[in-house]
């Protein structure tokens, strides 16, 4: 009777899946914790399988049991999704990923692999990831509102059992003009549905240091379809640095976006950012070299007088230079402003004293 107990356990051993070596928080088993790893977890939500015995958050080689489901792409198994290892794929799994953020490893079992996403989702009118401002222009100290946005222009094309489900790209921006350590990630409004990472180079609650000058984010729904239809998907705080020795865009920019759905395939997104100028408000007393205009706003043309001998420049409201010109002494000169679109327009100049912006609105006519 005991031989017979003893056979069949030594059977049941023989059936159990093989043993498999995880690091928490490297859920897609690329060989760090970043901002990447949301993605699984996002897919997988509410997925259960087998506990990890004797489980640390700790980043360190962990056994674990293989879990009878891999992700349906990148065929990662759902036991380095389960990062806490407490048997339930869920938002607890989060905790790993921060407290390891950007830790390397090169030991689970089987090996470290690139996150590769093969398969595409195709749509016709694509879904665009766009950075919107709470103000369009910022001056030193100034705090701005950033919201991340992804609007879908058509969400009937969508199949309700694989909608878009979580969102991953890099943020970057020139340094010089933000106040790194300020930086801090929110939850959008009305997102109780959506989990969210973010990291940025100063980002105590991730302790970590990457790259100055970008930030991380990604937005996972729970399982479901959170990204089916437009929203914003998440907020952070920027402040402008104290000291601006530069005016004009703080280069926003959204690189390597990436929205996949249910069954982890990549649905083709573009990226749009909306404008920021920063500029010096801190107004200098008029002098003989002061940038004056008028009329301001104007329709074709205006007046510009001042910055005597100087080289002035012609900005639109992105901080792109549209025209250089030379100023003589103290005449003012006509400036032909009918080749532009209606919108704000910034004239700035190197005086001897210090550099001076002025700001002018075209109208339509
Ligand atoms: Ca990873
Ligand atoms: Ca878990």
């Amino acid at each position: 009777m005991q031989f017979n107990l003893l056979f069949c356990l030594f059977i049941l051993s023989g059936t159990l899946l093989p043993a498999q070596v995880v690091f928490p928080g490297d859920l897609n088993n690329d060989g760090t914790a970043n901002y990447l790893d949301l993605l699984p977890l996002g897919v997988a939500y509410g997925q259960t399988g087998p506990i990890r015995f004797e489980a640390t958050l700790n980043w360190q080689p962990q056994e674990a049991e293989l879990w009878g489901l891999n992700l349906p792409v990148s065929g990662v198994n759902l036991v380095s999704v389960d990062a806490d290892g407490n048997g339930i794929i869920d938002s607890l799994d989060l905790d790993a990923i921060a407290l390891n953020y950007d830790s390397l490893q090169t030991l689970s079992l089987p090996p470290p692999q690139p996150y590769l996403l093969t398969d595409t989702f195709l749509v016709e009118e694509r879904p665009t990831l766009e950075l919107r401002f709470n103000r369009t222009e910022a001056t030193a100290g100034d705090t701005v509102e950033v919201t991340i946005f992804l609007h879908i222009p058509d969400p009937s094309v969508f199949p309700p059992t694989n909608p878009p489900t979580a969102i991953a790209c890099q943020i970057a921006f020139d340094p010089t003009m933000i106040n790194e350590a300020s930086t801090r990630f929110l939850a959008a409004e009305n997102s109780e549905d959506l989990m969210f990472i973010g990291a940025g180079t100063n980002n105590v609650d991730f302790g970590r240091s990457p790259l100055s000058g970008q930030l991380e984010f990604a937005a996972a729904g729970r399982g479901q379809g959170a990204l089916a239809m437009s929203r914003p998907v998440g907020k952070f705080i920027i402040v402008i640095e104290d000291m601006i020795l530069l005016e004009g865009s703080p280069g926003f920019d959204i690189n390597d976006a990436l929205l996949i759905n249910l069954n982890e395939q990549v649905i083709d997104i573009q990226v749009e950012t909306d404008s920021l100028l920063i500029v010096n408000t801190q107004a200098p007393a008029i002098t003989a070299t002061s940038l004056r205009a008028y009329p301001n706003p104007c329709t074709k043309s205006l007046q510009l007088c001042g910055g005597s001998d100087q080289e002035v420049k012609l900005f639109d409201h992105q901080g792109q230079l549209l025209r250089v010109f030379q100023q003589f002494g103290q005449d003012c000169q006509q400036i032909d402003m009918d080749v532009y679109p209606a919108g704000a327009y910034f004239f700035g100049v190197q005086t001897p004293e210090n550099y001076q912006t002025l700001k002018v609105i075209k109208q339509e006519e």
